[in-house]
């Protein structure tokens, strides 16, 4: 590593030793842009690598709700706004038991990079707390999305920073939290995105991220000279972004042989079809967060407990669930069963061990914060939208976010290519990083 990455890496494991993911996120990125600090000493003078290390702002709240039985329930609410260099703050809210503020630093900072690397006018930002909407009523929900934006609002807006869903909350929690923002704010306008339809809500958002994911899939193919149809995909992830990837490769022609969820994995030899795409929405909708009512339904699938999908041989693994979800181990199966690519969707979704394996074996791997870029970048066509007081066809979107997913993709090809191979890894932190530094250089201090 750069010795001035180095530095500032050393200073802040001794600042906050116990934020491990955000140390790790800071690592990787870190580790990829030492090329460009040793030809730019612009960085170092203007103190980007300090700068881009402390969010500019942390908002921690109180979030008092009442709970079914009428008990008073409490959790902590947060908004990171980490960097808003190139355009106002823009990331998800993620309601989850394991949200610390370490997690939230750390998908704050991945986002930094990401939405630079759409292209678009979006700054980083991330929130959430650790409330668990599995197993409350739609009511207990409402009431704590009220209190959650009781709060928040008064530190967002349009032009300041603009919320969404990460895991946790979807279509529901968003119109609870809109529709309390616009209480409050007595605005009506495009402050959240992943918005219902009828409500200022984009047409392609939420299969975006899926689709994105898959888009970028087949640009790593067409880079290796070879295509997508009979690829067999393996999925891990019980949400949005694994119903979108599924739905997408699906529909062009890969074979989706195996998809997981907290319980375990299901392994379908015959492939997906639409119907059993259509059917991994009614069981996340079932609310039990099981896969293993597929095996009942579907002949000739089988469900494995308690394991990951890792160990199923296929041409594409695409990790969808949570941060480090794919390990060392994990990484080593997927290699002796001589996998062709793998495309991280989840944020950081694989171990540093994970990647090492990946790049020392020559398997093309790509990052999360390009692979994923397409959610945030529908979010970004959203807040165009909004403020254009219009909408566009499903075919406009769509049209856009395939080619985002496109440049970034030629990005990481210009920023990573070494000796003939790409190191996607490189590529977009290298790409995502200089855009951040050149505008925050610019703005001065
Ligand atoms: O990780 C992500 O990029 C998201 N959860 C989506 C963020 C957004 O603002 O749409």
């Amino acid at each position: 590593m750069n010795a001035y990455a180095q530095q500032v890496l050393e200073l802040r494991k001794s600042q906050c030793p116990w934020e491990s993911e955000f140390i790790q996120s800071v690592t990787e990125v870190f580790e990829s842009i030492g090329d460009v600090l040793d030809a730019d000493p612009r960085i170092q003078k203007n103190k980007i690598l300090e700068r881009i290390t402390i969010p500019e702002r942390i908002v921690t709240f109180q979030v008092p709700w009442l709970d079914d039985n009428g008990e008073i329930q409490v959790n902590t609410g947060y908004r990171v706004q980490f960097n808003s260099a190139i355009g106002p703050y823009k990331g998800g809210l993620r309601f989850h038991p394991s949200v610390t503020l370490s997690t939230l630093k750390f998908l704050g900072f991945e986002q930094m990079f990401k939405n630079a690397l759409t292209t678009l006018p979006m700054g980083g930002g991330k929130g959430g707390s650790d409330f668990n909407p599995k197993g409350k009523s739609d009511r207990e929900v409402m009431n704590f999305c009220n209190s959650f934006m009781r709060e928040l609002f008064r530190h967002i807006g349009p032009d300041t920073d603009v919320p969404a869903g990460d895991i946790g909350v979807g279509a529901r929690e968003i119109g609870y939290l809109f529709g309390q923002y616009k209480r409050l704010a007595n605005a009506f306008n495009g402050v959240l995105t992943g918005k219902g339809l009828g409500w200022g809500g984009s047409l392609v958002r939420a299969e975006a991220t899926g689709f994105g994911a898959i888009y970028f899939v087949q640009h790593m193919l067409s880079a290796l000279k070879q295509d997508i149809a009979g690829k067999r995909v393996v999925i891990s992830g019980f949400g949005n972004v694994a119903w979108g990837a599924a739905l997408k490769a699906t529909q062009l022609g890969a074979k989706v042989i195996a998809i997981s969820g907290p319980d375990g994995y299901i392994l379908d030899e015959d492939g997906l079809t639409l119907d059993k795409v259509a059917y991994m929405l009614e069981l996340r909708s079932s609310g039990k967060d099981i896969v293993s009512p597929y095996a009942e339904k579907f002949a000739g699938s089988k469900f494995v407990a308690g394991r990951k999908p890792w160990e199923v041989p296929a041409d594409i693994a695409m990790p969808c669930a949570i941060q480090n979800e794919l390990n060392g181990d994990d990484a080593a199966a997927l290699v002796a069963n001589k996998v062709g690519l793998v495309a991280e969707v989840s944020n950081m979704g694989c171990t540093p061990e994970a990647i090492q394996c990946f790049q020392t074996n020559g398997i093309p791997f790509a990052p999360g914060k390009a692979v994923n870029a397409g959610g945030v970048a529908t979010s970004g066509l959203e807040m165009a939208q909004n403020a254009g007081h219009g909408y566009w066809s499903a075919e406009e979107v769509d049209a856009k976010l395939h080619s985002i997913m496109t440049g970034i993709h030629a990005a990481c090809v210009k920023n990573g290519s070494k000796d003939g191979r790409i190191d996607y890894v490189a590529g977009a932190n290298i790409a995502g990083f200089r855009t951040v530094a050149e505008a925050m250089i610019a703005q001065g201090i």
